[in-house]
């Protein structure tokens, strides 16, 4: 278990580090397509966000969220990815979502950094900019 402190400018660098994100997302998305169709569908997105604790908490996602209601902001969840309405979610449209999602999480902490407690083998997206970061002090 270990600590890390981003803030916006942390997700933001890590958004447009095209490469990594792409890869990232990439990888993100293969783990999630749990039947390999190479589509997601609606339970398969909703364990993703069930695994990431900061979109939890950037959606308003907290343990006393009564399950309809859950179930209600799953599904506008995914009609956000979910552009033309195929009822999947494929990996373009994850991607150009993952994008705008992060980028929101990122004005929304501006210049005020956060801790995060992650958990051994965490690798989740805020992870990995927080890593970007460091390597960038590591280079100076
Ligand atoms: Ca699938």
């Amino acid at each position: 278990m270990g600590v890390v402190i981003i803030d916006g400018s942390t997700v933001r660098d890590f958004v447009n580090n095209e490469e990594l994100f792409k890869r990232s997302v990439d990888e993100g998305f293969a783990a999630l397509d749990l039947n390999k169709d190479g589509v997601l569908s609606r339970s398969e997105l909703r364990k993703a966000f069930e695994s990431m604790r900061l979109i939890e908490t950037h959606f308003g996602i907290d343990v006393a969220t009564p399950p309809e209601e859950l179930t209600q902001l799953y599904n506008s969840i995914f009609d956000g990815f979910d552009c033309d309405r195929s009822n999947t979610v494929d990996l373009e449209e994850y991607r150009s979502e993952m994008k705008k999602i992060l980028l929101a999480i990122a004005d929304g902490l501006g210049s005020s950094p956060i801790q995060m407690v992650l958990e051994d083998g965490d690798s989740n997206f805020l992870k990995q900019a927080a890593d970007l970061e460091a390597s960038k002090f590591a280079q100076s």
